[in-house]
């Protein structure tokens, strides 16, 4: 037992993942995350809603599920360094994770299109940061070609472990809250929908579609390359997390909304902003802006009526606020400037 007292989720779900007794288990505490119930939210969308909080993971996204998995089973392997090309989320987990069993780690990231706490993760925990003047999908590229021709381990969500650890939030949701209608996720490479729609499948062992929830797979509109079908050239969003424009695992994404009787929806940067602030101001939880993509989606549907009134919903928030203070703070919610006077403060807080 590496963590008395947490039971990371290597050994909560031991016996559903491809892990034996020689692999070393590279563990921060990850899983078993809050899912909470959001009524306020819930009544201003007209569903029975609920928030799976991933942020509350180690390094503050739902990548460190699939980090415990990749890096546990890389230093298995005996290997000696780890590469990936991040959007952000990924490259602090990588970092952290490859910190802990002591490997080296070069992460390559689109250079100023990263939220600045993802960036000061992967600085401080001593990975090789690597920012180019391209996007993710460069990038990707360019790790892809490095992991085939040296001996380092590519731990982006290609790596088949990553889905595994990644599954498990299915597991927990379904022990919790049994299945619900609905589980709604931002998509950017459709890694997580993927490896989401196996949790499910594993954790329901009847075989009739309706044990296992639908599921909505939520864009923004400059990245929206499932709901369009095809590549993004020059993909833009406010929500730099998911500002991908070629999903490496478009198939299988495409696949799991589709047997689920789910879909996907593209929502505005507008609309993003706006619910990441009626999150936070409802409910009290504050996610990062690709997060709050799920939400906007579950708003979109409804609007459409593909998600009916009622109906119980889990949107799943992938990452942290705290991630990226900048984009909260630019929403400018006044900060009242007052002289250090009991007087000042007192006409002020109570009128
Ligand atoms: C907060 O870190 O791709 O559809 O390089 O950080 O599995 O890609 C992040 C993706 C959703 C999309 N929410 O998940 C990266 C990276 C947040 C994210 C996604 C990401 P996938």
């Amino acid at each position: 037992m590496t963590h008395p007292g947490t039971a990371c989720l290597i050994d909560r779900y031991r016996h559903r993942l491809p892990v034996t007794t020689a692999t070393p288990v590279i563990a921060l505490g990850e899983g078993s995350t809050p899912l909470v119930q959001a009524p306020r939210l819930g009544a201003e969308l007209g569903v029975d809603l609920w928030l799976k909080l991933e942020g509350a993971n180690p390094t503050g996204s739902f990548k460190d599920r699939g980090m415990t998995m990749a890096i546990s089973k890389a230093a298995e392997d005996r290997a000696e360094a780890v590469i990936c090309a991040s959007t952000g989320n990924t490259s602090a987990s990588a970092a952290a994770y490859a910190a802990h069993a002591g490997l080296r780690c070069v992460v390559v990231i689109p250079g100023g299109k990263i939220a600045l706490g993802k960036l000061a993760q992967a600085q401080i925990m001593g990975a090789v940061v690597c920012a180019i003047d391209g996007s993710f999908d460069d990038a990707l590229r360019i790790v892809r070609e490095l992991a085939e021709t040296h001996p380092i381990t590519l731990v982006n969500n290609l790596n088949p472990y990553r889905l595994e650890g990644q599954k498990t939030a299915a597991f927990e949701i379904v022990e919790e809250l049994g299945v619900p209608d609905w589980v709604a996720l931002p998509v950017g490479n459709g890694g997580n929908i993927t490896a989401f729609w196996r949790g499910f499948n594993e954790a329901v062992t009847a075989g009739d579609a309706s044990d296992r929830p639908r599921l909505l797979g939520c864009q923004a509109d400059g990245s929206a390359a499932m709901v369009r079908g095809e590549d993004v050239l020059e993909p833009e969003t406010v929500a730099t997390a998911i500002r991908i424009g070629r999903p490496v695992r478009r198939v299988e994404a495409a696949a799991a909304a589709r047997e689920s009787e789910g879909g996907f929806v593209a929502v505005s940067d507008d609309e993003i902003l706006r619910w990441y602030e009626r999150i936070a101001r409802l409910e009290g939880v504050f996610c990062e802006p690709s997060s709050a993509t799920s939400v906007a989606g579950v708003a979109r549907a409804r609007a459409a009526g593909t998600i009916v009134e009622g109906e119980r919903v889990v949107c799943v928030l992938t990452g942290h606020g705290l991630k990226d203070p900048g984009s909260a703070s630019a929403l400018g919610a006044e900060v009242i400037t007052l002289p250090a006077t009991r007087h000042a403060i007192e006409q002020i807080a109570f009128g």
